[in-house]
């Protein structure tokens, strides 16, 4: 008795466990995998959310196929054992099942594609606010930013050109001794964040400096490669403001596993007074002044 009562305990706390991380999370969202998780994290970004509907779509779909075959070969096992059935079929073809056999796969697989190269296309595309309105008429489009990102072995260096606006990010807490936190962390901290308007469409534009580095970002529906000459885009639009962690997705060298990605999704006035301190920041540092435009 006290074994089933353990047993029951144990289901019940696995199954608020897994409630626990659907649930929605608070205003201060953190981009981050946890322990145990077994979804992707909470979508940013409407790109994300598609992302995630279409993963439940083929989730159902891959479900309905493998029980539906399980339940084929059960009632063959049932039904064609050699007790059941001690006089075989000497049939070998059946035009009829050969054809529905093949055509009703294809039509799975069509069913498929078409929603998995729409998603591509507009992950591909680098929108204009227009279009992003057409793509998604409930996201607010307020402005566009360009973010040039450069893949570095081993961290990322930013530029915002419009903004004439360069840092460099390093991993803030990949070494022993380096502070982590819940907010902060490990091996996903960066020493200088990415910071971004809320609803805004960010271009981003990659590069490398020396070998092939990818710029992902899980919870924006982001990994776009950053290959060394050639000049790479990504976009995406967050809708929600918080800090997302990401990582460099191609095995770059040693320190591929030291070079994360912060992004720190804020309001656009809280995004115009970074961008005052940033710049403040860079003419203490080069003494140089920007000139006034
Ligand atoms: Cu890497």
């Amino acid at each position: 008795m006290m074994m089933v009562r353990k047993a029951a305990v144990a289901v019940v706390g696995v199954l608020a466990a897994m409630l626990a991380m659907a649930a929605p999370v608070s205003a201060q969202v953190y981009g981050q995998p946890v322990p145990w998780q077994m979804n992707f994290q909470h979508a940013a970004t409407p790109t994300m959310a598609e992302v995630i509907n279409f993963h439940t779509f083929l989730t159902w779909l891959i479900t309905a196929i493998s029980v539906f075959v399980l339940a084929l070969l059960l009632y063959i096992m049932w039904r064609f054992n050699a007790k059941a059935n001690p006089v075989p079929s000497k049939n070998t073809h059946n035009t009829v099942l050969e054809v529905v056999w093949t055509v009703v796969p294809v039509a799975i697989l069509v069913i498929m594609a078409i929603p998995s190269f729409r998603l591509l296309y507009k992950m591909d595309v680098i929108p204009d606010a227009a279009k992003v309105r057409e793509w998604y008429p409930d996201v607010n489009v307020a402005g566009t930013l360009d973010i040039k990102a450069t893949g570095v072995q081993w961290n990322w260096s930013y530029e915002y050109p419009n903004e004439r606006i360069k840092f460099d990010a390093f991993c803030a807490n990949c070494f022993p001794g380096d502070p982590v936190s819940p907010t902060s962390p490990r091996l996903l901290e960066t020493d200088n964040h990415v910071v971004v308007p809320v609803n805004t469409l960010v271009r981003v534009l990659l590069g490398a400096q020396d070998v092939i580095h990818a710029w992902a970002m899980p919870a924006f529906g982001v990994k776009q490669d950053a290959v060394p000459g050639r000049a790479n885009e990504t976009w995406f639009i967050a809708i929600r403001e918080g800090t997302f962690f990401g990582q460099c997705s191609e095995l770059c060298g040693q320190g591929h596993g030291f070079m994360p990605i912060t992004v720190e999704v804020v309001s656009k006035t809280r995004y115009d007074q970074w961008v005052v301190q940033k710049r403040a920041e860079i003419e203490t540092k080069s003494g140089v002044k920007f000139a006034a435009n």
